[in-house]
């Protein structure tokens, strides 16, 4: 059955298959639970590593034996056009989601030739499959605020891309070809041009969570100090959850389109940093140093969304503002770091999702 109406309706989309690339990372991992949760039978693309990696999906895998089972993995690398080109003709998938990529920026700096192979040039190898395809896929990729750059805040659809790192140009040509199947070759192919979003499943060397954890560690005594770089770099700080619904939204258009997700406040990293400690009651200037080697040779100043498309087309409203988001992530690390948490985070999304899909932080 293929998805032809835009209605978020469980009766509508019962019965469909979608493919996740990135299912084991922060995104992956919610849109997983949350498809599942809509009916779907979901399968991921992982890598083959020599230790666990499916840590943010454990509690949603089950034997794939067992009758019922609605989530499989397949073994597969974005730099193997074979065997993606397997997976999808095996699966024959009615959605796919693209977001595996090397997505953090300063080791993109390290590494560019294989972030551009990797978040650059993988979409293409999928797009090409795509338009090889007898049947209608619809196609998420998944852009970045970072293709925004230098553009002056706030950014929406018609803002220019002034990439400044290896990573955002990647997801530039990624956008850009999306673009071009779409107009070229009729593909039902999108662009979700997604503003920073956190979690407590965000891994832990970008720099919301490294700040909770380390925050965490300070108050279990097993850590004294946070080294961080620049400060002054402001960002639009959503929370994961809701992206992942967003993501689901952009595939019902009727039209495949792009669309800019964010919250519309834009904070620095100290305001980030400053409030996570005084929620605990820490003064961060004395656990901070600062340390160059964090800094990057480019920076993205700022970047704030303007989400007037998407709240118009499909009322687009995150329900986690930045306050919120820090005292979810707080609790999450302390309890971690088993700590008892202070609480209010859990209470925020005890009453702002009393129907949550995800079970784990
Ligand atoms: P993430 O946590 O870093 O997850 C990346 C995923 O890609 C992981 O599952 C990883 O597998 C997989 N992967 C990396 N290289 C691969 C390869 N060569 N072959 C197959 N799989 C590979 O990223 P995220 O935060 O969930 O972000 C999801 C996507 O959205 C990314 O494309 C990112 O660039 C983009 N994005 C993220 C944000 C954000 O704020 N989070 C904003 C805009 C756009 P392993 O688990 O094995 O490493
Ligand atoms: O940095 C500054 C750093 O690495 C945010 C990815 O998901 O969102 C993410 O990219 C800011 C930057 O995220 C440290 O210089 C200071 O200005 O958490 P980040 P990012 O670079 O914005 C976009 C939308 C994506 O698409 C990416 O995939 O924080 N910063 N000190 C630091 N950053 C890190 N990581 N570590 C520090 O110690």
């Amino acid at each position: 059955m293929t998805i032809e109406q835009n209605d978020d309706s469980e009766m509508e989309v019962n019965n469909n298959r979608a493919l996740i690339t990135g299912i084991t990372g922060q995104d992956g991992s919610y849109l997983a639970e949350y498809l599942l949760s809509l009916g779907y039978e979901v399968h991921g693309i992982i890598r083959r590593a020599s230790t666990f990696n499916t840590s943010r999906i454990d509690h949603i895998l089950t034997d794939p034996h067992t009758p019922g089972t609605r989530l499989f993995l397949h073994y597969g690398d974005l730099a193997d056009s074979e065997q993606l080109s397997n997976i999808i003709y095996n699966v024959q998938p009615q959605e796919i989601y693209h977001l595996a990529a090397q997505s953090h920026v300063r080791v993109s700096f390290d590494i560019p030739e294989y972030t551009g192979n990797i978040s650059g040039l993988a979409t293409t190898r999928i797009l090409e499959m795509l338009r090889r395809s007898s049947r209608t896929i619809r196609f998420y990729q998944a852009s970045s605020s970072e293709l925004f750059g230098s553009s002056s805040p706030p950014q929406n659809e018609k803002t220019s891309f002034r990439p400044r790192s290896p990573y955002a140009c990647a997801k530039a040509y990624a956008f850009s070809m999306t673009v071009n199947y779409r107009e070229g070759y009729h593909l039902f192919a999108t662009n979700g041009i997604l503003f920073n979003h956190e979690s407590p499943r965000r891994g832990e060397i970008f720099v919301t969570r490294k700040i909770t954890q380390a925050l965490a560690r300070i108050l279990a005594k097993k850590q004294e100090k946070i080294y961080l770089g620049n400060l002054e770099a402001k960002r639009d700080w959503g929370f994961a959850p809701e992206y992942v619904e967003a993501m689901w939204k952009i595939l019902r258009n009727d039209e495949p389109q792009d669309f800019v997700i964010g919250t519309g406040q834009g904070h620095t990293v100290r305001e980030f940093l400053e409030s996570a400690f005084s929620y605990a009651g820490l003064d961060y200037e004395e656990y901070l140093e600062v340390d160059p080697r964090y800094f990057r040779p480019t920076e993205v100043d700022v970047v704030i969304a303007d989400c007037t498309k998407a709240r118009t087309k499909f009322g687009w409203n995150p329900k986690i503002q930045f306050d919120d988001l820090i005292k979810i992530m707080v609790d999450a690390d302390m309890r971690a770091s088993r700590l008892r948490p202070i609480g209010e985070g859990d209470e925020i999304i005890r009453k702002k999702f009393p129907d949550r899909w995800w079970k784990v932080d």
